[in-house]
């Protein structure tokens, strides 16, 4: 295990700064709650990560290092939203582990993690931290409730980088996912006996045109298109699926030396449709599988951790 602490090389960052986006201050004692974090897990819906948070402290056996809140009627503790106050994302520490939602699409992933990578290293966490999506997708070629474990990360016109743009400029950095992290998550979803593929997946930055649907308010192309677009995808650049935030995570964690994974369920497979139509109850399932995986995955390190 790395001892190595995390670093970023931003000169301007200092005590001064102020998360505002998760209602943190840099100078408010981070090393003491925050420096023991070893896993970063995001997902869209501020709800599915409150639910993750509260599995992963039942799953971790109650870690003492959380940040917890006391419910006084039913005088139990739970995770505590750390980032409420803010309203803009939902926050959780449990044990090591960090968890926070992100909203949809790259931007909104972006504001926060840029904030969450910035607290990593007020905390001086250690350069080992590892950040895992728990997302959903649209699967390519795939049955539905498949766990899609990224391989690469490309963007809409299927290039592996991240765009963004500084100074007025579009700049493009690399986008990889951890080898190490891929293969230990797929043994796990192999042990659990969860349907999962290895594949490569397609970031973008909407949700219709940009993922080839014909069902947004417009479209002009025809269903052949569509499909020579998805099946090529599929068959040329191994595609499985389709969702808003990878090459953003992936380029984000390249440019500051953290490994990261991106492990989705498909709700559908797009070579048969547009519409995600299933019921709540299906989508929990699925995305249970997401949680399973990697809430596995975590518990096996942080026993191992504290086996000595
Ligand atoms: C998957 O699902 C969301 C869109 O419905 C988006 O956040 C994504 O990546
Ligand atoms: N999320 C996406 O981005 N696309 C889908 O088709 C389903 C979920």
């Amino acid at each position: 295990m790395s001892s190595e602490v995390f670093r970023l090389k931003n000169p301007n960052l200092g005590p001064h700064d102020y998360l505002y986006h998760l209602g943190i201050s840099a100078s408010d004692g981070l090393p003491e709650k925050y420096g023991d974090v070893k896993f970063v897990c995001t997902g869209g819906k501020a709800s599915r990560m409150k639910l993750f948070a509260i599995e992963m402290y039942e799953k971790l056996g109650h870690p003492t290092n959380s940040i917890l809140y006391e419910n006084k009627e039913k005088k139990t503790k739970v995770p505590e939203d750390i980032s409420q106050s803010a309203g803009r994302y939902s926050m959780f520490k449990v044990g090591p582990v960090l968890i926070f939602s992100h909203g949809i699409g790259k931007a909104s992933l972006s504001v926060a993690l840029n904030e969450v990578i910035k607290l990593l290293h007020y905390a001086e966490c250690k350069t080992d931290v590892k950040i895992i999506r728990i997302g959903s997708s649209g699967g390519v070629g795939v049955e539905p409730g498949t766990v899609v474990i990224t391989d690469k990360p490309y963007d809409a016109t299927l290039k592996q980088q991240y765009d963004y743009v500084n100074l007025g400029k579009d700049v493009s950095v690399p986008c990889t996912t951890s080898a190490e992290l891929r293969k230990h998550l797929a043994e796990v979803a192999e042990k659990l006996g969860i349907p999962a593929t290895a594949g490569n997946t397609i970031s973008t930055d909407g949700f219709f045109e940009e993922q080839c649907r014909l069902d947004g308010a417009f479209c002009e192309y025809t269903d052949e298109d569509k499909l020579n677009f998805l099946r090529r995808a599929h068959d040329d650049f191994g595609v499985r699926n389709f969702e808003m935030e990878c090459t953003c995570l992936a380029g984000l964690c390249n440019r500051a030396g953290l490994e990261c994974a991106i492990v989705c369920p498909a709700l559908l497979n797009r070579l048969f449709g547009d519409i995600v139509k299933i019921t709540d109850k299906q989508i929990t399932l699925w995305q249970n599988r997401s949680f399973q995986i990697v809430g596995e995955y975590i518990k096996e390190r942080y026993q191992n951790a504290n086996s000595v």
